[in-house]
């Protein structure tokens, strides 16, 4: 083969986004993959049947002229850095993305709430204006976004997609909160939140948490806007004052009007709004269209109320502050019934302490962590093991009452026993449904 291809790493939803971006623009590449399957090669099969594809070797890749890593490989691997050394250009598609889009783009990124920020953003935006294109990680990667009729982009981006787009023009972005995760990754927290703030290198205006407690630069003509629990500090500031959402002294919209609850998605109205506004979306129109928004299923869902009993679905809850987040935001008495486990992405369940034993009546946990939750949170409430989701829903319905909250909330990823989070908060979906019968 000849020096003049480039590799595709991981065949995943990105690498085929890569792959037709490549065959529109007759570039020869090669696709590789560290699990090469047969379902993979079917998928590739349908953009073009040549492609070539195959297991992941280092002769192929040091022999490329450039490599788009895929967001779950990570750049640590051996031949990665073999080719770094060789200088190789290593690149991602957000970053190819932010070369190739002509329309303004606005990234969100955080711990938690990306998908929520950027769905309920695509909402009102879309409300208001034509061309609202959706994606990144929250589902449709990038290249597949790209189009000439797109007015606006509006981008998910995780940390793993951040390590390689830098530098990327943002009308506005925002980095919503930080808290441990993917450290099964990132070998410190420091690197983890570092990779975060590179949404804001290249700025526009650049939304910010006031109560983060690491502060970003920003890049010095780049104008700000805070968002915050507390009361704005400035005009153009978001905060809370008695209930009430403000920008500055002006009042906007009481907190129980929020389309969804909890103190976190507070903030997360609060950052929509304020990306709202750098983006030059109307207000008015804002908070009338915000209020039609319906939240995302299996984040703090509510799947039905039977037998006095109330269900909620928050499987996307994959560490712990997100966990923490739907406790406090349910907690009124000590009335939950917590379902939780799985894989732990390396978070420490000790934060957990608190909110369990204010607002949990009933722990059961289950899964590859379960042991290790046990023992964290020993003596702090009602705790139990199950096998299975189905057993700790089991218990779950023989130890709830009326007026208890029965809330799967794992703190966890769901690899251990499920597909993926959607396939684990369908089967919990499933479990109360053939229960409510
Ligand atoms: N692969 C390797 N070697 C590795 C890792 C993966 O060869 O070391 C291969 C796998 O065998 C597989 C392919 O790479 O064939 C998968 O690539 P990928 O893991 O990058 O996943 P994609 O399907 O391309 O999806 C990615 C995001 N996945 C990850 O970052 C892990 C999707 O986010 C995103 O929606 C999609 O791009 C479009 O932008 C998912 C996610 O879990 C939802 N994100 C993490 C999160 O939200 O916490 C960051
Ligand atoms: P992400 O895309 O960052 O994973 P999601 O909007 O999908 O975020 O929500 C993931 C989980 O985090 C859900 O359990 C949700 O209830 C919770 N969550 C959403 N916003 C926040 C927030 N601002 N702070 C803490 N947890 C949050």
């Amino acid at each position: 083969m000849s020096k003049d291809y480039k590799i595709i790493f991981g065949a995943g939803a990105t690498g085929l986004s890569c792959a037709r971006y490549f065959e529109s623009e007759g570039v020869s590449y090669v696709v590789v993959d560290d699990n090469p399957s047969p379902l993979a090669r079917k998928a590739l099969d349908t953009i073009n049947p040549h492609i070539p594809f195959c297991k992941t070797n280092a002769k192929m890749i040091l022999g490329a002229s450039e490599i788009v890593v895929s967001p779950g490989v990570a750049l640590s691997k051996p031949c990665l850095v073999e080719a770094k050394k060789q200088g190789i250009p290593i690149t991602g598609d957000v970053a190819m993305f932010g070369r190739l889009a002509d329309a303004p783009m606005v990234a969100i990124t955080g711990s938690n709430g990306k998908s929520t920020v950027t769905a309920m953003l695509g909402h009102v935006a879309a409300c208001e204006r034509k061309g609202v294109s959706v994606g990144g990680n929250i589902g449709k990667p990038c290249l597949d976004l790209l189009s000439k009729s797109a007015k606006l982009y509006i981008l998910e981006l995780s940390s793993f997609q951040l390590e390689l787009a830098t530098n990327l023009p943002l009308l506005a972005s925002v980095v919503l909160n930080l808290s441990p995760d993917h450290l099964d990754r990132y070998n410190s927290l420091d690197h983890y939140y570092g990779v975060k703030g590179n949404v804001y290198q290249n700025c526009k205006t650049a939304i910010l948490n006031r109560q983060l407690q690491r502060k970003y630069a920003i890049p010095k003509d780049s104008s700000s806007i805070s968002f915050g629990l507390d009361k704005p500090p400035a005009a153009s500031d978001f905060g809370l004052a008695d209930r009430v959402i403000c920008r500055g002294r002006t009042p906007l919209i009481l907190k129980e009007d929020l389309p969804i609850g909890g103190e976190h998605n507070v903030l997360n109205c609060m950052a929509t709004l304020a990306l709202g506004e750098a983006i030059g979306l109307e207000m008015t129109a804002m908070l009338e269209n915000i209020k039609t928004f319906e939240g995302l299923p299996h984040r703090c869902e509510l799947v039905k109320k039977t037998n006095g009993i109330t269900f909620y679905n928050d499987s996307k809850a994959t560490n712990v502050s997100s966990c923490v987040a739907a406790i406090e935001s349910f907690a009124q008495k000590q009335n939950i019934i917590l379902l939780l486990g799985g894989v732990s992405k390396s978070n420490d369940f000790s934060d957990l302490k608190l909110p369990v034993n204010t607002f949990v009546k009933k722990a059961i946990v289950f899964g590859e962590s379960a042991e290790e939750i046990s023992t964290t949170l020993d003596g702090l409430c009602d705790l139990t093991r199950a096998k299975t989701l189905a057993g700790a829903f089991t218990q779950a319905i023989h130890s709830a009452k009326s007026n208890d909250i029965v809330l799967l909330s794992p703190a966890c990823a769901s690899f251990d026993m499920f597909e993926d989070y959607r396939a684990r908060g369908n089967a919990f979906k499933a479990l109360v449904h053939r229960y409510s019968l």
